[in-house]
């Protein structure tokens, strides 16, 4: 994708593309699950079309996640290694932001224990999940900000827009981190 910003987080870096995360030439990117990991429209729709059966496949045999949790599948035909499942809320259920901030972390621990380098995230639970585009990106960006500080092989984190208003809300949302 489009690199719209970067910046130099702990011993890693933070940074904005606007682009197909399934395109991103990283170790592992993060798809935006439900609990059922049936893996239907938005970018979920777009990860199993693209990297094929094998990841549904797979998740299957993973499903139920609860609400803020992660887990990881192969990446099938995707350019990455991995693809990590993170089930953030459904705006309106309760506890929305705790949750987001949840899976965010797990899904990046997941890519830390594969002591992969680098890692693509999407804006979880702001498309059909219906969470605040504006506070959602600012939970997800000072979570990765926050993470880049104290991981040991995670060192470059993606923050993916596929839209114009969500790449405004992550570029806001980084650019107001301490
Ligand atoms: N690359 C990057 N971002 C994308 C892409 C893409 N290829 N496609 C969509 N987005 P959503 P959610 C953005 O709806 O709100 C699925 O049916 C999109 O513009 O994918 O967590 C799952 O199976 C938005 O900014 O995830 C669940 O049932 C962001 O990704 C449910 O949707 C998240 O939108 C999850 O809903």
């Amino acid at each position: 994708g489009q690199i719209l910003w970067q910046q130099a987080v702990g011993r890693g870096q933070l940074v904005v593309v606007k682009g197909d995360i399934t395109e991103e030439r990283v170790d592992a990117i993060v798809n935006a699950a439900n609990s059922q990991l049936a893996h239907g429209g938005g970018v979920a729709g777009a990860i199993v079309r693209k990297g094929g059966r094998i990841i549904q496949e797979e998740s299957n045999r993973l499903a139920p996640v609860p609400v803020g949790g992660a887990v990881v599948t192969s990446a099938g035909a995707l350019p990455c290694r991995w693809v990590i499942h993170a089930v953030g809320p459904i705006w309106g259920e309760g506890d929305e932001e705790n949750k987001l901030r949840s899976a965010v972390r797990q899904a990046l621990l997941r890519t830390e224990e594969r002591q992969a380098q680098s890692v693509a995230l999407p804006a979880i639970s702001t498309g059909i999940f219906g969470y605040p585009k504006a506070a959602g990106c600012q939970v997800i960006a000072f979570e990765c900000a926050r993470f880049l500080q104290e991981a040991t092989f995670v060192r470059e984190i993606h923050l993916v827009a596929w839209d114009e208003e969500t790449a405004h809300c992550f570029l806001q949302a980084c650019q107001g981190l301490a």
